[in-house]
């Protein structure tokens, strides 16, 4: 897959309101750093650095029924909705730079928009220790970085999951879900009640990356937009210290390469989102550095020419 050429925007939503460690709000920098624009060019992409977007400071405070920092979140994920669809809008392949996860709701709300205005399908590929699907009936700690795909689908406060004018802003069955190995008890329940597709660790072990990522990119035909949110925290923590809840048991370098390449190669990607990414809890910008090698992959980097990576 050649995607020399195209035009890509960087959007920086520096902000960590949604969670309760504090720091992802540097990613952006953090990213920028490691060299994401330099190493995308390099690729033949046309890279457009929009910068920051500015928001409301975390104001550090406890949940209020259910929800930690909700009016700020709401904020936040109404800029990041803006910004991500106007670069849709314009033709271009946004790349959300976050922030913590919460901003998950703006970015793919804004792609479920673009997709009803021009008649697309969408899939939503979740790479992510966590499945991210509590309410706040359910959440053990309020923090709103833990309900970005409920919100999507529906389940959520009005001023969140109104965002992008269409409720719910996308359904279950766009969603495949993969690294997944930390899922709270009534979240569990909740993410079989409504019959999300995972493919947990437990999967990947079994049948492998391969296997997992044929069964979640099936089915993607030449109208389909693939939106990848890349939760940095899906990365087993030896080779990504640097995010604020790692957890034990993620996927290897190779085994996250593959499926890097295995998305570049169906040709269908459309939008990404690079969120958790924490600075505070990195070995010397590493794990930024191996999320913009990763990044590499998914446009299409490979170590040799092939006609097909499969078969
Ligand atoms: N499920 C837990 C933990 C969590 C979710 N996402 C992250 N952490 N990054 C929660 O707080 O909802
Ligand atoms: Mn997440
Ligand atoms: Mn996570």
């Amino acid at each position: 897959i050649d995607m020399s050429g195209r035009e890509v925007a960087l959007i920086g939503v520096p902000t960590d309101v949604g969670a309760s460690d504090r720091g992802a709000s540097m990613g952006p920098e953090a990213l920028r750093v490691a060299g994401l624009r330099e190493r995308l060019q390099a690729h033949g992409l046309v890279v457009h650095d929009r910068g920051n977007l500015s928001g409301p400071a975390n104001p550090w405070l406890p949940p209020v029924e259910g929800y930690r920092h909700l009016a700020e979140v709401a904020e936040w994920n109404r800029k990041a909705h803006e910004a991500v669809h106007a670069e849709l809008t314009a033709g271009r392949l946004p790349i959300m730079l976050g922030g913590d996860h919460c901003l998950g709701i703006g970015s793919i709300s804004a792609v479920a928009r673009h997709c009803r205005e021009t008649g697309r399908k969408l899939r939503v590929l979740w790479l992510d220790a966590h499945a991210d699907f509590n309410t706040s009936a359910i959440t053990p700690t309020g923090n709103i970085h833990g309900m970005p795909v409920a919100c999507l689908c529906g389940f959520g406060p009005a001023e969140l999951t109104g965002i992008g004018g269409q409720v719910p802003a996308i359904s279950p069955k766009w969603i495949r879900q993969i690294g997944i190995r930390s899922v709270d008890a009534g979240e569990k329940r909740f993410v079989h009640e409504h019959d999300l597709e995972v493919f947990d660790m437990r999967f990947i072990d079994e049948m492998g990356m391969r296997h997992a990522m044929e069964l979640a990119l099936a089915t993607l035909d030449e109208r389909t937009h693939l939106h990848v949110s890349f939760d940095v925290d899906f990365l087993d923590p030896d080779i990504a210290p640097g995010v604020g809840t790692t957890v034990p048991g993620g996927p290897t370098y190779r085994e996250a390469q593959l499926c890097m390449e295995m998305i570049a190669d169906t040709g269908r990607l459309g939008s990404l989102d690079i969120v958790e990414l924490n600075p505070a809890c990195d070995v010397r910008n590493r794990t930024a550095a191996l999320a913009v090698d990763l990044v590499e992959s998914l446009f299409g980097k490979s170590t040799l020419m092939r006609k097909s990576s499969r078969g």
